[in-house]
């Protein structure tokens, strides 16, 4: 296994050259795709975002971390790819009203595709009506929704209300996450599933459709 700190340093710096090189470092040793993730990319956000907390970092310094990771992400999708290309489902994904942290989420979009799921990103501060439009118009077996911020989860129950009202909320699965996001949230707004990170949206997922 790798040492990850060159590469959690370099993301926090928002050094996207040295932190590709890390990554690529990791990928030529053979490391699994997820470790990279969990002990290299991710630690260096969540300090990322201990360092906005305490007023030591601002929004240029998230943002160009946020950049960073994204192109680390980009060397990483073709490991993520489980093999298997038929098509297990569709899964129409955004963040929701107001939010537009997209990292996570398209984290979770790209592991969807690489286990087989087809995927409808429909982007960030995605409204309720545009879930709406979007399923009527792409017909999804599920729709997930991702909030980072604690003022925009109730998004989440108010675009479950809008699917209802439209009368699309008995023909889907829905799916939540995020940073804030709970088991205990989403069974409180009837979402079906909630999973905590990427990995654990694909396993969601295969069960909501009971597939294996
Ligand atoms: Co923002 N931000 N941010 N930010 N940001 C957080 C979320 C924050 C926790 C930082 C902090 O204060 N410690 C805080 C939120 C506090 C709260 O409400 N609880 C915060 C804030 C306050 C803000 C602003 C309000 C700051 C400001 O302007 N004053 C502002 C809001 C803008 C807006 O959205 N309207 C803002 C802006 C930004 C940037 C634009 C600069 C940038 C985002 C860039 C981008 O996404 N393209 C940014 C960043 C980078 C962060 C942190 C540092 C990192 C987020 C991230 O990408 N994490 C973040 C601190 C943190 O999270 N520790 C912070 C890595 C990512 C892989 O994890 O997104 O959690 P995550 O996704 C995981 C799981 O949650 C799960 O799987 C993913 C992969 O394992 N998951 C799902 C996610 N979605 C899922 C959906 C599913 C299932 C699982 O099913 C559908």
């Amino acid at each position: 296994m790798s040492d990850y700190k060159a590469l959690q340093e370099a993301v926090l710096k928002g050094d996207i050259k040295t932190a590709l090189e890390q990554t690529q470092k990791a990928i030529d040793a053979k490391d699994v795709a997820r470790d990279v993730l969990d002990n290299g990319l991710i630690p260096a956000m969540d300090e990322m975002g201990d360092r906005f907390a305490k007023g030591v970092a601002f929004v240029p310094q998230m943002l160009r971390a946020a950049k960073t990771m994204q192109e680390c992400v980009k060397l990483l999708q073709p490991l993520f790819a489980e093999g298997d290309i038929t098509s297990k489902g569709k899964v129409l994904i955004g963040t929701v009203k107001g939010d537009l942290h997209d990292i996570g989420k398209n984290l979770v979009a790209m592991m969807l595709e690489g286990a087989g799921f087809t995927i409808v990103d429909i982007g960030v501060d995605v409204s309720p009506d545009k879930f709406v439009e979007k399923v009527k118009e792409t017909n999804p077996d599920i729709v997930g929704m991702s909030a980072l911020l604690s003022t925009t989860m109730p998004a989440m129950p108010e675009t479950i209300e809008a699917l209802k009202t439209a009368g699309l909320r008995d023909n889907i699965k829905i799916m939540i996450g995020g940073a804030p996001v709970t088991e205990k949230y989403a069974t409180q707004i009837e979402a079906d599933s909630y999973a905590s990170d990427a990995g654990s949206a694909v396993a969601k997922a295969k069960e909501l459709l009971g597939i294996s």
